[in-house]
């Protein structure tokens, strides 16, 4: 029993004094559930909602617990709540329609990304990702594969603006019309030993768009300034003319290590990785490699953000334009450590790495 709760006893206590014993009794153990942590087993691939949002159980109309209904109920608690998601055998869990967005502290833990598979709607009448986690969200996702995603906006598997760490996670054959055909990320994401590989952008970022662009809306919402973060849409967002590089650094920043960007495809910028307007990349150990941009960047396109390539390579990428490699338009971008950038093709110039001061 914490402090805060024998406080909430005693004020209920005198409540019961005044006859509203047994009301106040089921407010306390409501209380007392949604801030202590829980564990959902998720035991049915089936993608079916929550009976009942609130009641402390992620159960479906049968009992039974999907991955929606954990989510769900997840949502709706304060605590940091964990999602296992385990069967016998290899399960895919095919989404119905889009997963309700990620909210809060979350830890979703599947078999492995061979095991556990989450697959988005590639229905072209109504597209949808497989996830998407929003500002103020803390998530850890591991040992899954989320494919098959689509989305007309940014972030055809996955979108971030919150807190997202991904481990073992395979984010594949996912498609935006937009950037970031694997992944958009607007927060800070963490990327560990995974494969982000099959993926295709419209625009930027075939494999994952990293863009603090979209951040400048959260700046605005700082005391002194009038605009609100609810009062903008995110279109209006991109029409803002805040100058890029006045941004302090960190805005959404990116972090990979062991890990595989590879096969991914975006219309014009950064086959694998686009990160710009004063975003942070930082890759350890990690393999761009094979990935290809209609115009600029084959393998990592940054525009006026801080690249740094500690080990790993970039290889076996192509661009239509310049920079087969690596195209950096402005910024800093780093190689140590062993890092090398090899074997990429462009059209243009630099076929392993070109500066747009090249021109
Ligand atoms: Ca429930």
């Amino acid at each position: 029993m914490s402090p805060f709760s024998n406080l909430l006893r005693a004020l209920l206590g005198r409540s019961e004094q005044r006859g509203k014993r047994r009301h106040a009794r089921l407010r306390l153990e409501s209380l007392e559930d949604r801030t202590t942590p829980a564990v959902f087993y998720v035991n049915t691939a089936t993608d079916t909602p929550d009976a009942r949002i609130g009641d402390g159980l992620a159960r479906d109309a049968y009992g039974r617990t999907s991955l929606r209904a954990a989510i769900q109920e997840a949502n709706f608690r304060a605590a940091r709540d964990t999602i296992v998601i385990h069967f016998s055998g290899p399960q895919v869990i095919r989404l119905a329609s889009p997963l309700p967005d990620l909210t809060t502290g979350i830890d979703i833990m599947g078999d492995g990304p061979q095991s556990t598979s989450v697959v988005g709607g590639a229905t072209p009448a109504r597209p949808y990702r497989v996830f998407t986690v929003l500002a103020g969200a803390d998530v850890s996702i591991r040992g899954l594969s989320a494919t098959g995603g689509r989305t007309t906006d940014n972030g055809g598997g996955i979108w971030n603006a919150g807190n997202l760490t991904l481990t073992s996670v395979w984010v594949g054959n996912n498609e935006a019309r937009f950037s970031g055909g694997g992944i958009h990320n607007q927060g800070v994401l963490t990327v560990y030993a995974s494969t982000i590989s099959g993926n295709r952008a419209g625009a930027a970022g075939g494999g994952i768009n990293n863009d603090a662009s979209f951040a400048q809306v959260g700046m605005l919402t700082r005391p002194g300034v009038s605009a609100s973060l609810s009062s903008m849409s995110r279109a209006g967002a991109a029409a803002l003319a805040v100058n890029p590089d006045a941004l302090p650094p960190g805005l959404a920043d990116v972090l990979i290590r062991d890990t595989v960007v590879s096969y991914n495809t975006a219309g014009t910028w950064g086959g694998g990785i686009a990160t710009g307007f004063g975003s942070d990349l930082i890759c350890y150990g990690t393999e761009v490699k094979d990935n290809g941009a209609g115009v600029l960047g084959g393998g990592i396109w940054s525009n006026r953000a801080t690249v740094a390539f500690h080990g790993g390579k970039v290889t076996e990428n192509r661009a239509s334009g310049d920079g087969g490699g690596f195209y950096v338009d402005g910024g800093l971008a780093t190689f140590d450590q062993g890092a090398r950038v090899v074997d990429n093709a462009s059209a243009g110039r630099g076929g392993a790495a070109t500066s747009s001061r090249d021109r």
